[in-house]
């Protein structure tokens, strides 16, 4: 008896009290862990003892639910009340107007600069009293507010001395989804479809509130539900009863719902002979439609196109080109307050011009031709969500044009959710170039904030990484980068290693021996993809189709633009796409001093080296290495770089409950597996060129070449699983 009582508690606490507290991936980062440090618990709960919260639109009741479920889990109280009396409450919430004239007064200054979705969270002395006031001039800024004040009570911030005053850099900050009608996701690692089109209107599924609360979060207020590869079912009555409903769920939260709209719906579900923009019925249908639209979802946030894109349909299909077609759908969506996002992605197997100059030659020469309600959304680089790209010559080059920036969260050319890699630091890099568009310090996020230029609206776009599968994103620090970029579209100033910290913090631990091992871990982590699969600027040197590990020597594909060969170039005298005055010339499309920089191999900086030029394999890098040995070693680096992830994070694990742990390092191992890989792959590939010895400290490949070419995929996500 007396052995089993001692005995049971220390089981008890082995099985239940050993790991940190049961938190699931799903709640993201808004699980809200109980805080045990008894000082913080004190300040918290004195900072929080009397709550006036004002206010009773369905955001604000959204706003309240929220912070009491959240103060409730982190400082264990329960219930927490909340009244309007503002004379004596310690934590005091309410719009502008709905503060006491004092509080009012304090804050007047810092209300001013908030714009419609920004909010000032300050301490404040009241009567002899320390109140923490929240406010904002609207819902939604208050919205705000209250989650950034979760979140830094979830980082265990200090809140007694806070003066925060924060609003939104960018208007739009977006998510685009690539899902289809049939609940597959274009380029999606993440399961399913989160939207149920046969549950819809009457079922609103909880998840759809849960990924509408973690986008409010994170200030994202925009999404596209559907595939850019369009179809147009979508804009049928059918469906605009479900994407209505969803519209109602999503709207307490600030999230507008855009549709995709493939420019040939005329003819495919309006019975129309043309989708001609210049055609009068085209226009007038355009503008049925629009009006139908906003009688379902009158705040519908407009349309987004890819057009003239991969086979898409477009303007050009009609001998009109992207200004005819984007005003076209612009006018019909004007009267309503809407906008047209359209998108920058194209290249043509028509154009034997290099793939990188395309989209630059066809449209800056249309800056100032569209409408004030377009925006000309482009990827961050100018070929395709490469691991690494220059940024996009588009960037700084429309001074007269509205402009949306798009990344891609979802990792198609990153090792989709199998591979650990922190976005935010290749975001940060894209944001933080230097376009000199208007001199030194004409950075590509002033560019797209509008400081540069005057803009009439701007936008940050991501591609979204979310689908069904338990912890949303397949792979649980893919979280991280939809957090990542939602931070950085609220603020494209923001470091990535402040990001790093909240999320771990967030979402992990709070414990400085994981934060910041965990943070050197997540920041390195995106150079080790570009270190094992694309080094010193190669690009697009994947496998045809599903983009699933290496195939540097795919070359058989009906678009040359279509083959890892086009990019590469290898041959015996070296490696690399010229892309100088001597070839393509694609610098040209830069500003100066960045032209005549990149022209020149020794001035080019040598993460960009092979993007620009074509050169020998005994060129000598800054190192002293030659060129191929240069390769050769950052493909080892890169591998070594995720030995020591896995090496990292096997002293994490107690900071983790098991499973989580364990799940993170069965993706670990797989990740080492491909990045192993991808080394050997392409280093035997292109060694056939180079016709020289792995450098000391390269691993020598234990499989063939053939062996590598000769690999199949048929469970490689996205295409249909068959043998040849
Ligand atoms: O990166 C490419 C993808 C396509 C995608 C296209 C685009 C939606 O491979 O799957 O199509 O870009 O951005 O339009």
């Amino acid at each position: 008896m007396a052995i089993k009582n001692t005995i049971l508690p220390f089981v008890f606490l082995f099985l239940i009290g050993a790991y940190p507290q049961a938190t699931t991936d799903y709640d993201l980062w808004l699980s809200y862990p109980e805080i045990e440090d008894e000082n913080l618990l004190e300040h918290y709960r004195s900072q929080t003892s009397t709550i006036a919260f004002t206010g009773t639109s369905a955001t604000i009741q959204v706003a309240k639910k929220e912070l009491q479920m959240a103060l409730e889990k982190m400082l264990g109280k329960t219930p927490v009340k909340m009244d309007t009396d503002q004379s004596n409450a310690a934590l005091v919430i309410g719009t502008k107007h709905q503060l006491t004239s004092a509080l009012q007064g304090m804050l007047a200054i810092d209300l001013k600069h908030l714009g419609n979705e920004g909010f000032v969270l300050k301490a404040v002395v009241h009567k002899e009293k320390n109140v923490l006031v929240l406010s904002a001039n609207s819902d939604i800024g208050l919205l705000y507010g209250v989650f950034r004040l979760l979140e830094l009570m979830g980082q265990h911030r200090p809140l007694d001395q806070i003066t925060l005053v924060d609003a939104p850099k960018i208007d739009l900050r977006m998510l685009n989804h690539w899902d289809n009608l049939d609940r597959t996701v274009e380029r999606g690692y993440a399961g399913f479809s989160i939207w149920n089109w046969q549950k819809l209107p009457e079922y609103i599924d909880p998840r759809y509130l849960d990924y509408a609360r973690a986008n409010a979060s994170i200030g994202i207020n925009a999404i596209s539900l559907t595939n850019v590869n369009a179809n147009a079912l979508i804009l049928t009555p059918i469906y605009l009863e479900k994407v209505q409903a969803l519209a109602n769920a999503f709207r307490p939260y600030g999230v507008k719902i855009f549709l995709t709209a493939r420019f040939s719906a005329p003819l495919e579900i309006g019975g129309l002979g043309t989708a001609d923009p210049l055609d009068q019925n085209v226009r007038e249908w355009w503008a049925t439609k629009a009006s139908e639209i906003y009688a379902h979802i009158p705040d519908f946030g407009g349309f987004l196109v890819k057009a003239n894109s991969e086979g898409q349909p477009g303007p050009q299909n009609y001998g009109r080109n992207h200004v005819d077609g984007a005003n076209m759908l612009a006018k019909a969506l004007e009267p309503h307050g809407g906008r047209v996002i359209w998108r920058a992605f194209v290249y043509s197997e028509h154009d034997a011009e290099d793939r990188a100059k395309q989209a630059y030659s066809e449209f800056v020469p249309y800056d100032g031709q569209f409408m004030d309600n377009v925006l000309v959304q482009t990827k961050n680089g100018p070929i395709d969500f490469q691991p690494r790209e220059p940024f996009h010559p588009m960037f700084g080059a429309m001074p007269k044009t509205s402009q949306a920036i798009e990344f891609q969260i979802t990792q198609e050319y990153l090792g989709f959710s199998t591979h650990l890699v922190f976005l935010p630091k290749l975001f940060e890099e894209v944001l933080d170039a230097d376009t000199y568009s208007k001199g030194e310090g004409s950075t590509v996020a002033k560019a797209m904030d509008g400081s540069l230029y005057d803009k009439k609206v701007t936008g940050m776009v991501g591609v979204a990484n979310v689908g069904t599968d338990l912890n949303w994103t397949g792979h649980p620090f893919a979280q991280a980068n939809w957090y990542g970029f939602g931070r950085l579209a609220w603020d494209p100033y923001l470091d990535a290693e402040t990001i790093a910290e909240e999320w771990l913090r967030l979402t992990y631990s709070n414990e400085a021996s994981f934060v910041e091992p965990m943070k050197e871990l997540l920041i390195y982590s995106r150079e080790a993809v570009v270190n094992y699969m694309n080094p010193l600027g190669l690009h697009h040197i994947f496998d045809t189709g599903h983009h699933y590990g290496p195939g540097p020597w795919v070359s058989e594909l009906g678009r040359p633009e279509w083959n890892p060969t086009y990019y590469h170039n290898a041959d015996e005298h070296g490696i690399g796409f010229n892309r100088t005055s001597t070839g393509s010339n694609a610098i040209a499309q830069y500003a100066e001093p960045l032209r005549s920089r990149w022209n020149d191999p020794s001035t080019t900086p040598e993460k960009y080296l092979l993007w620009f030029h074509h050169l020998p394999w005994d060129y000598t890098l800054k190192d002293g290495h030659t060129l191929w040995d240069g390769i050769a070693l950052k493909y080892q680096e890169g591998v070594d770089q995720v030995a020591d992830m896995i090496a990292t994070w096997e002293k994490m694990a107690p900071y983790l409950a098991k499973e989580r742990h364990h799940e993170v390092a069965m993706l670990l191992q797989i990740q080492l597996k491909e990045a192993k890989w991808w080394r050997d792959a392409c280093l035997m590939y292109f060694q056939t060129f180079s016709k020289r010895e792995l450098p000391n400290g390269v691993e020598k490949p234990i499989h063939t070449l053939e062996h590598f070419k000769a690999l199949k995929f048929p469970f490689a996500p996205g295409i249909r699983p068959q043998w040849d």
